[in-house]
């Protein structure tokens, strides 16, 4: 009798149509690798060598103003530029290049060096929410803006900077790859099933139960059933809604709401300020109306099995399939107990 939870197999990836490969047997094995030390992480409301605390000096000689809740500044070292010039190139069809023009931003969430989203006030995240619909719209407004993305680095571990609450935009004139790969899903799904994707997705885990960790009225937390990571999460809005600046009032709030709930889950699970990258994905910006999207957020985090061992994608992962040891639904299990 085959074992789900015991037994090698593979899962499907509907959104980027790729798949992991599940061993769950695998947690048996004896780990004689890297053991890191927990990070301390005493941290003072105020850090005058901070670049991101309210009236220092970031690198170029700026320095921020005395703000008192949301700050954001454009990236003084940004990987993308506003008024890059089109330009192609293309040889044999073998090398292909084009310039890419571009916005890269930096959102301060609090002017408090040492808080971090699970211990912000539901409040001052909601304003946070609020930074994230109005750069979302104002950045899109741009016509050579056709994708935004919001994302955090949160760790020393996921390679964050400083650990002031901060998050960054970089906003593209073409649309990403992981995203791309989504929204060729969505609009597969809808001409074949005429219904979307995600929504069909959030109602059967809701049904299910095995996976979900946290819910309110609008959001739901899960561990999806493809997850590569250990503790990998999606928060999916519960209505079909493309973007940010979609989602009404009481949405917002209730986004402000799971974020906090489940990266306090995150900061239970090892007793530790847990590592992650997130990051929203959602409608592009390029003047199409997209409805086939359904915006939700990904949480990628890199810790295993304790405070001390991580997982990278190495070996098998970068050059086969990316491959997990516990299970989607007893990692579910134990973010939903704290
Ligand atoms: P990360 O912690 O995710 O690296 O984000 C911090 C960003 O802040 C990073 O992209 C920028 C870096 O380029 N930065 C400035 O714009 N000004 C500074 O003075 C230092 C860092
Ligand atoms: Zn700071």
């Amino acid at each position: 009798m085959f074992d789900w939870s015991q037994d090698p197999h593979r899962r499907f990836n509907p959104l980027t149509r790729e798949w992991v490969l599940v061993s769950p047997h695998r947690t048996q094995r004896p780990w004689q690798g890297q053991m890191e030390k927990p990070a301390v992480e005493t941290q003072p409301e105020y850090d005058p060598g901070c670049y991101l605390c309210p009236g220092n000096a970031r690198a170029g000689g700026v320095r921020n103003p005395a703000y008192t809740s949301t700050f954001v500044f454009d990236n003084d070292f940004a990987a993308l530029k506003r008024g890059t010039t089109p330009e192609r190139f293309e040889e044999s069809g073998l090398l292909v290049a084009e310039s890419e023009p571009g916005t890269c931003r930096v959102v301060c969430f609090s002017p408090k060096h040492n808080l971090t989203i699970a211990g912000m006030e539901p409040a001052e995240l909601r304003l946070v929410v609020d930074t994230w619909v109005d750069q979302y719209r104002s950045l899109g407004a741009n016509p050579d803006i056709g994708y935004v993305q919001i994302f955090e680095n949160r760790g020393a571990m996921m390679g964050a900077s400083n650990p002031h609450p901060h998050c960054q935009i970089w906003a593209s004139r073409t649309v990403p790859n992981e995203p791309a790969k989504e929204q060729a899903s969505f609009v597969e799904w809808r001409q074949r099933k005429g219904t979307c994707l995600l929504c069909e997705y959030t109602k059967l885990e809701i049904a299910e139960g095995k996976r979900t960790l946290d819910a309110n009225p609008h959001f739901v937390a899960v561990v999806p059933f493809w997850a590569v990571w250990p503790f990998e999460t999606m928060v999916l809005a519960r209505r079909h809604v493309g973007s940010l600046d979609q989602l009404s009032g009481e949405e917002r709030d209730a986004l402000a709401d799971i974020l906090k709930r489940t990266t306090a889950r995150y900061d239970r699970l090892f007793e530790v300020s847990f590592p992650y990258s997130m990051g929203f994905h959602q409608r592009p910006t390029d003047g199409a109306a997209h409805d086939e999207w359904h915006m939700h957020l990904h949480f990628y985090p890199p810790l295993l099995r304790s405070a001390t061992v991580r997982k990278f994608l190495v070996g098998y992962e970068m050059l086969a399939t990316p491959q997990r040891d516990i299970t989607p639904e007893a990692a579910a299990e134990r973010l939903r107990a704290l």
